[in-house]
């Protein structure tokens, strides 16, 4: 058995489908895990989704999937656009990480312009929503498969 594809959210993600759903969509984190997990499963892998609103905990999670993952796929969200540390401990992996967004980041307000995230992953899929999740997840399956 492969190790885990992590699968990270960062702070606010928490309250998916509870507002702003023209930006953000109408599904919640957790029906965004469960069809993930679905996902993984039929390509033979398993997932360890989490969300935390805490930066620390973040790197923590980050730093964990050092050993145990095969891939990470993360949604950093507001830390996108802020932290170096998150910047730094993804600069620490060997192995594939894809940064994921729900919006179009690009599209939106100038601060949300500039990634210190994008400079340490492998690539970025942004602004299909809640399928910005599945296409991240395909795309390190196919990393892990190549
Ligand atoms: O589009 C994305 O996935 C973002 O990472 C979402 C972040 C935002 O700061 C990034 O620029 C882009 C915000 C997540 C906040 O999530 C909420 C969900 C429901 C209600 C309010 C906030």
């Amino acid at each position: 058995m492969p190790k885990a594809i992590y699968i990270l959210n960062g702070p606010n993600l928490n309250l998916l489908g509870t507002r702003e759903p023209e930006i953000y969509g109408s599904d919640t984190l957790a029906d965004i895990e469960k069809s993930c997990v679905k996902n993984a499963k039929e390509a033979g892998f398993e997932i360890v989704f989490k969300q935390s609103n805490i930066e620390g905990e973040l790197v923590d999670m980050i730093q964990e999937a050092r050993d145990k993952a095969s891939a990470l796929i993360i949604n950093p969200a507001a830390y996108t656009h802020t932290s170096v540390a998150i910047h730094d401990a993804l600069k620490t992996l060997d192995i594939p990480a894809i940064e994921i967004h729900l919006s179009q980041p690009a599209k939106r307000e100038s601060f949300r312009r500039r990634s210190y995230v994008a400079e340490a992953v492998t690539g970025t899929i942004s602004g299909f929503g809640a399928n910005s999740y599945e296409l991240g997840l395909q795309a390190a399956i196919k990393l892990l498969k190549t």
